[in-house]
């Protein structure tokens, strides 16, 4: 019997755990947190699916400042140093496209679903 499991094997679990979750019904399971990593100079993901009501969450991975902010200037959560985090809510009428101030070929995109 086998009683240890490798690390791939756990790592591989958690995955398919991960995936199920995702694509299960979200409607159903209220506003979610999305989690947008700033890294080597872009959002990543790039888009984000959300629904009114979520919650975007940027995390700055990089030594550079950065910035989110909506292509109107609508909303903006200002500079970010090293491992700060910001939050925008989701609303309906909001600007969903957004960059860095500091750094203009950074673009993101909220698409609602
Ligand atoms: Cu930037």
């Amino acid at each position: 019997m086998q009683v240890y499991k490798t690390r791939r094997a756990v790592l591989m679990g958690a995955a398919a755990v991960a995936t199920a979750f995702k694509a299960g019904p979200s409607a159903a399971s209220g506003p979610t947190t999305h989690v947008v990593r700033i890294k080597s100079f872009a959002f990543v993901p790039e888009r984000i699916d959300a629904r009114v009501g979520d919650t975007i969450q940027w995390v700055n991975e990089d030594l550079a400042p950065h910035t989110a902010t909506a292509d109107d200037f609508e909303w903006d959560r200002g500079e970010l140093t090293q491992n700060q985090v910001a939050e925008v809510l989701v609303t309906d009428d909001m600007q969903t496209s957004y960059f860095c101030v500091f750094h203009p070929h950074m673009k993101g995109e909220i698409a609602r679903v």
